[in-house]
């Protein structure tokens, strides 16, 4: 059987989730509440409505439908405003040869984010030729920890779940790769993400070894 590899996109293949931060943090201090590293981890993964929808939640707060949708709309653009700046030094640390090792074996490649920004910030470091299939924010309807997601570039890439190995840096994603029934790979702490099936710190710690046993298992 052929192994597929999924990949999440913030935090595993650009360090954007840094972006993220700010730009959240920013908006949650101009309305008064209070956002720190620890909250944040928890929006990783999470969609853009439901994260204000948390932020809000967290500060005891409710807005008029047009406030949100023009907070939203802030926190999106100071985001991209990051984004556009983005070079492929800003790829994470040894993904590009992972992915050139994958594709030399032929591997199909998937993304997998709940991000509505993925293709643009794919095409800003260029690495949408790697991509067989992308499935992002603009198709996905139940986020992380729902298995949608990942389920649907499976479906794309014609691999069958429990062939597909998924790489991700949020307890959400992992927690969808897993009920998924894929073989989730943590990119982070393993005091976060203890529920996948391995955690790595970062692609420089992941060996040759152990990528060509994940493609013969
Ligand atoms: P956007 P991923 C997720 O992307 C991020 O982890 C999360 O922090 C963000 O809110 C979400 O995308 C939506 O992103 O505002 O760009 O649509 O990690 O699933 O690639
Ligand atoms: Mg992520």
């Amino acid at each position: 059987t052929k192994t597929s590899i999924i990949f999440d996109l913030d935090g595993v293949i650009v360090d954007t989730a840094k972006f993220h931060f700010l730009a959240w943090k920013n908006l949650a201090n101009s309305i008064d509440i209070n956002f720190t590293e620890k909250e944040n981890e928890q929006l990783k993964g999470v969609s853009r409505i439901k994260s204000l929808e948390k932020i809000l939640q967290w500060g005891n707060k409710e807005l008029p439908q047009e406030k949100f949708d023009s907070l939203m709309q802030q926190k999106n653009t100071e985001y991209l405003s990051f984004v556009d700046q983005m070079t492929q030094d800003d790829i994470l640390p040894d993904v590009k040869s992972t992915l050139d090792f994958l594709k030399s074996k032929e591997i199909p490649i998937a993304l997998g984010s709940a991000s509505k920004n993925a293709k643009r910030i794919l095409k800003q470091v260029n690495l949408t030729h790697y991509f067989d299939a992308i499935v992002d924010g603009t198709v996905v309807t139940k986020a992380k920890p729902d298995p949608q997601v990942f389920l649907t570039a499976a479906k794309q890439l014609d691999c069958e779940p429990q062939n597909c190995v998924v790489f991700e840096d949020s307890v959400a994603g992992v927690q969808a790769a897993n009920t998924a029934e894929m073989l989730s790979i943590g990119i982070g702490k393993t005091s976060v993400l203890g529920e996948a099936n391995y955690v790595f710190s970062d692609f420089t710690e992941i060996s040759q070894n152990f990528l060509e046993k994940l493609l013969n298992q």
